[in-house]
C-alpha cells in the first residue's frame, strides 16, 4: 500500500521509521507518529513551487525532532482528495490507527492544514491526540521562547489560533518541563477557556507587548543615533543564518542541525575590512506555511529586519527543494513589506557550495556569475569560510553606495554642533581653515541626510561611495 512507514535520513535500514540515535530523547518524551499527506493529483493553479514529498517527511521529522517527542512511526500518504471528515481516506486512517496502536503512539502530527472537525475525528479513530502543522509549530516556538517578548509573542499566536479554533488541544500531555509548555502545564486552563476569556487575555498580551515595542523602538533609536547601519540575516530554518553570523562576528550563537534553533533576535557589531562597521541581526528562520498567526506576532522582533539598511538572504544550495524554500521566504519578506526583489536592499547568500559535487559547484558558481551586478548571488560556504571575502567587500560597496556623503561648513568654535555630527554621523574628512571655519565630510543613511541638509546647509558629495 501507500503507507509505507519511512525511516528518517540517518536512521539505519531495518525498523521502519527508527529514530536515529543521536535524537534520542529521555524514556517519558511523547511518542509521536509523523504523517504527511501529499495530494497525488494537482489541483489546478501554480500555488507556488512543488516540493518533494521525502523532502518533506524529512522537514515534518525535523519539527518533531525539533523539541522532545520521541519518533516512533512516519509515513507518506497519497490522497487524491482532502476528504472534508478526516482530511486522509478512510483506509489510510484505518491503517495509520494500526500502527499508532503498535507504536503506543500518544501523538499524530499530520503535517497538513486541519479543520477542527477533521482533527476530532482523527483523534477519535486513532485514539490519540492530534496536531497539525501550525500547531506543531507554535508547541516550538513556545518550547524555544527566552527573552520575554518572544514568550509574550508566542503566547499571542497560540492564543489567536486557539481562538480561531476553539478545540481542546495537548490536554493529554502532562509533562514538560522547561519552554513555554502548551504542552499540559499552566497552558490548559487557558486552552479551556472560552473565547472571551482568550480575548480578554490577548487584549492584555497586545498591551504588554505595546510596552516592550516602546522599549525595542528606544533602542532602536538609541542606536540609530550611533551611524552604524544595520545588516540583518533572513532565511528559511536550517539555512545556516546562525553559522554564518557566528563566522562574521566570531561570536557563538546557537548554531545546530535544528529547526527553529534561533529564535530571539541577535545583534552584535562587525567590522568589515574596510574599518566600516555594521551591526549584525541574526533572526528567527522561516518555513512554508509558517502560522500567519506567527509572522503577525514576530512583527516586533522581525523589525529588525524590516529596518535593516542590508537585507542577506542565506540559502542553502545543497538542499534538494532550495528554489521552493526560496520561495517561501521571499513570501514571508513581502508580508512584512519588504519587497524581495529589492536588489538593492536584498542580496542572496549561497552557502553550504561545500556540500556540493564539484560538478554542482561549477554549475552554481556558473549561475551567480551570469546574474547581473546586483542580482548577484554569493556563494559562500559558512562552515569552511569560503567566501567570505567576496561577501564582505559586497556589503561594504552596497552600504557605502547607498549611503549620503555631505559637505559641511561650520563654525570652528561650535562644539555643540561638532559633537553632535560626531555622534550622528560619520566623519569622514575634518579641516581647518584659517579663518575659523571647520570643512567637514560626513556619511549617513538617506534618511538623515536631509535632516543634516536642513540643519547645517549641507551639500551632497557626488561620487564618494569609496570615500573615508
Ligand atoms: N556543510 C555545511 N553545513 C552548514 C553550513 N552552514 C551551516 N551549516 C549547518 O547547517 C545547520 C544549521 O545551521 P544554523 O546556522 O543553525 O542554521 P539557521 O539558519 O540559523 O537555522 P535556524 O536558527 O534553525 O533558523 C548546522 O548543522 C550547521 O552546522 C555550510 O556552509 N556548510
Ligand atoms: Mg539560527
Amino acid at each position: 500500500m501507500i503507507l509505507e512507514p519511512k525511516a528518517s535520513r540517518k536512521s539505519p535500514a531495518g525498523r521502519a521509521a527508527g529514530l536515529p540515535v543521536e535524537h534520542e530523547t529521555a524514556g517519558d518524551a511523547t511518542r509521536v507518529v509523523v504523517i504527511v499527506p501529499h495530494l497525488t493529483r494537482r489541483g489546478g493553479g501554480e500555488e507556488g513551487l512543488r516540493r518533494s514529498p521525502e523532502a518533506r517527511l524529512d522537514e515534518a521529522i525535523g519539527l518533531v525532532l525539533a523539541i522532545d517527542l520521541k519518533l516512533v512511526g512516519s509515513a507518506l500518504v497519497g490522497l487524491s482528495q482532502v476528504r472534508p471528515a478526516t482530511y486522509l481516506g478512510s483506509g489510510k486512517v484505518e491503517e495509520i490507527a494500526e500502527l499508532v496502536k503498535a507504536e503506543e503512539a500518544g501523538l499524530v502530527f499530520v503535517d497538513a492544514p486541519l479543520s477542527p472537525v477533521q482533527q476530532r475525528n482523527l483523534e477519535k479513530a486513532f485514539a490519540a491526540k492530534v496536531i497539525d502543522r501550525t500547531a506543531l509549530i507554535l508547541e516550538i516556538f513556545g518550547q524555544r521562547a527566552r527573552t520575554k517578548e518572544g514568550v509574550l509573542q508566542v503566547e499571542l499566536a497560540h492564543l489567536n489560533y486557539q481562538r480561531s479554533r476553539l478545540v481542546r488541544s495537548w490536554t493529554h500531555l502532562e509533562r514538560q518541563r522547561g519552554g513555554f509548555g502548551f504542552l499540559g502545564g499552566p497552558g490548559e486552563t487557558q486552552i479551556e477557556a472560552d473565547r472571551r476569556l482568550i480575548g480578554e487575555r490577548i487584549v492584555k498580551i497586545e498591551r504588554e507587548l505595546e510596552q516592550v515595542k516602546r522599549t525595542r523602538a528606544l533602542h532602536r533609536a538609541s542606536r540609530k543615533k550611533v551611524p552604524y547601519p544595520v545588516v540583518a540575516l533572513v532565511g528559511y530554518t536550517n539555512a545556516g543564518k546562525s553559522t554564518l553570523f557566528n563566522r562574521l562576528t566570531r561570536s557563538d550563537v546557537m548554531a545546530q542541525d535544528l529547526l527553529f534553533a534561533t529564535l530571539d533576535p541577535t545583534l552584535r557589531a562587525v567590522q568589515l575590512p574596510t574599518g566600516d562597521k555594521v551591526i549584525l541581526s541574526d533572526t528567527v528562520g522561516f518555513i512554508s506555511d509558517l502560522p500567519t498567526q506567527l509572522v503577525a506576532a514576530f512583527r516586533a522582533t522581525l523589525e529588525e529586519v524590516i529596518e535593516a539598511d542590508l537585507i542577506l538572504h542565506v540559502r542553502d544550495m545543497s538542499h534538494e527543494d532550495a528554489d521552493a524554500q526560496a520561495h517561501d521566504v521571499k513570501g514571508v519578506l513581502s508580508d512584512l513589506d519588504i519587497d524581495p526583489e529589492d536588489d538593492h536592499r536584498v542580496i542572496e547568500v549561497w552557502n553550504k557550495i561545500d556540500r556540493l559535487e564539484p560538478e554542482a559547484r561549477a554549475g552554481l558558481f556558473n549561475t551567480a556569475a551570469r546574474r547581473e551586478g546586483d542580482a548577484r548571488p554569493i556563494p559562500v560556504s559558512a562552515l569552511t569560510g569560503e567566501g567570505m571575502e567576496p561577501l564582505l567587500a559586497t556589503i561594504s560597496q552596497r552600504l557605502s553606495r547607498e549611503r549620503v556623503s555631505l559637505a559641511i561648513d561650520l563654525d570652528a568654535a561650535d562644539g555643540g554642533n561638532l559633537s553632535w555630527l560626531y555622534r550622528h554621523s560619520e566623519v569622514l574628512e575634518r579641516r581647518e581653515d584659517g579663518e575659523g571655519r571647520l570643512h567637514l565630510a560626513v556619511r549617513v543613511p538617506p534618511d538623515r541626510a536631509e535632516q543634516i541638509e536642513r540643519r547645517f546647509g549641507a551639500r551632497r558629495i557626488k561620487g564618494t561611495g569609496e570615500g573615508g
